[in-house]
C-alpha cells in the first residue's frame, strides 16, 4: 500500500475502499506532498453533493449516542456515512471515544460506515486543518453525510465544528456550569440546538435558562438519544436545512468561508514548521526575540 501512487489511491478511495480512505487521511495529517496531490484529485461532484454536520457540546451530553442514532437512521435509508471524532484532550483515548459506541451498535462490519478518530496531541490548529481534508476524503469515497463530533465547548472545538456545513450544539440537563461558561457568542454559530436527555428532570429548566441567548429563529429540538427518540426528526431537520441552504446558495458561501479558514490553518501549520527551521539555522545572538520576530516576519509578509 505504501508504494501506491496518488492516482491509484484516489481511484481506490473513489471506489469506497475503507483502507484507502484511512491511508489518504493519514497522508494529509502527516503533511506529506502525496497528501496534497490526493486532495487535488478528488471527485468534485461528490464533494459538492456531500453534507457535513458538526456535532459539538460538553462531554457527557450525549453526542456519541446521538451520532450513533443518526448513523442508524441514515443506514436505514441506505445512505453511506462518514464519522470523524476529534478528541482535543487526550491522545490516550484515541479511537475509544466514538469507536466503542460504534462497535456497540453493530456498525463495525458495515462497509458504508467510515469512522476516523483524530487526536490533537495539543495541536488543535493542525487538526482543524486536517479535519476539513478528512471530510472531503470521506465525501469523495461516497459518503453522502459526514458527521464530525468534537469533544468540548471551547472556541477551538467550535472552530472545527463550524468547518462543517451545519453545526449542531448538544446540551443536556445538569450541564449548567458548562453552559454558563459557553454562552457568549457560541449560539450565534449554531444552526440547531439539541437538548438531549429529555427523559431526565431539568430539560425544561435548561431551555428556560438558555432562553435569553436564543433568537426567535433558532431551532431547538429535544431528544432522548439513548432511546432514539427525536433523532429521526433531527435527521429530517438536518436534511431540510441542507436543502434550504442549497436553494438559497448559502451552502456555497459557507463552504467558501470554511475553505478560507482552512487555508489560514494550513498556512500557519506549514509556516510554523519552516519558520522554526529557519530561526534555528540563524545565528541571531544578542537580538531581542520580539525584534527578531518582527524583522523575520517583515521579510515574509511586510506589515
Ligand atoms: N438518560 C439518558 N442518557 C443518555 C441519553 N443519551 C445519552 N445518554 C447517556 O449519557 C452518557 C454519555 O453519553 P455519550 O454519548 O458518551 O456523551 P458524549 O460525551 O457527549 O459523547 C452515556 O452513558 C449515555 O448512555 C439520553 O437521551 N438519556
Ligand atoms: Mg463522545
Amino acid at each position: 500500500m505504501s508504494s501506491l501512487q496518488p492516482a491509484q489511491l484516489v481511484e481506490q478511495l473513489h471506489r469506497g475502499d475503507p483502507r484507502s480512505v484511512a491511508r489518504a487521511i493519514s497522508l494529509v495529517e502527516d503533511q506529506s506532498d502525496v497528501g496534497a496531490s490526493i486532495m487535488q484529485g478528488l471527485d468534485q461532484q461528490r464533494l459538492d453533493e456531500a453534507l457535513t454536520v458538526g456535532i459539538t457540546g460538553p462531554p457527557g451530553a450525549g453526542k456519541s449516542t446521538l451520532t450513533g442514532a443518526l448513523i442508524h437512521h441514515l443506514r436505514q435509508q441506505k445512505i453511506r456515512v462518514g464519522i470523524i471524532a476529534v478528541d482535543p484532550s487526550s491522545p490516550l483515548t484515541h479511537g475509544a471515544l466514538l469507536g466503542d459506541r460504534i462497535r456497540m451498535m453493530d456498525h463495525a462490519l458495515d462497509q458504508d460506515v467510515v469512522v476516523r478518530s483524530m487526536a490533537t496531541r495539543g495541536r488543535l490548529g493542525g487538526v482543524c486543518a486536517a479535519a476539513g481534508a478528512a471530510m472531503r476524503i470521506m465525501a469523495a469515497s461516497g459518503c453522502r453525510v459526514i458527521l464530525v463530533e468534537t469533544v468540548g465547548i471551547g472556541q477551538s472545538e467550535m472552530d472545527i465544528a463550524s468547518l462543517a456545513d451545519i453545526t449542531v450544539l448538544v446540551l443536556a440537563p445538569g450541564f449548567g456550569d458548562e453552559i454558563q461558561a459557553m454562552k457568549a457568542g457560541i449560539l450565534e454559530v449554531v444552526d440547531l440546538l439539541v437538548i438531549n436527555k429529555a427523559d431526565m428532570p431539568g430539560a425544561q429548566k435548561l431551555l428556560f435558562d438558555l432562553g435569553k441567548g436564543l433568537r426567535a429563529s433558532d431551532q431547538v429540538l429535544q431528544t432522548c438519544a439513548s432511546e432514539k427518540q427525536g433523532t429521526a426528526d433531527l435527521l429530517t431537520r438536518l436534511l431540510s436545512l441542507e436543502k434550504m441552504l442549497r436553494q438559497e446558495q448559502k451552502l456555497q458561501q459557507r463552504r467558501l468561508c470554511s475553505l478560507r479558514q482552512e487555508t489560514v490553518d494550513w498556512s500557519l501549520e506549514l509556516f510554523k514548521k519552516r519558520l522554526t527551521a529557519l530561526v534555528h539555522a540563524q545565528h541571531c545572538t544578542g537580538i531581542d526575540p520580539r525584534v527578531a520576530a518582527e524583522q523575520l516576519l517583515n521579510r515574509v509578509i511586510p506589515g
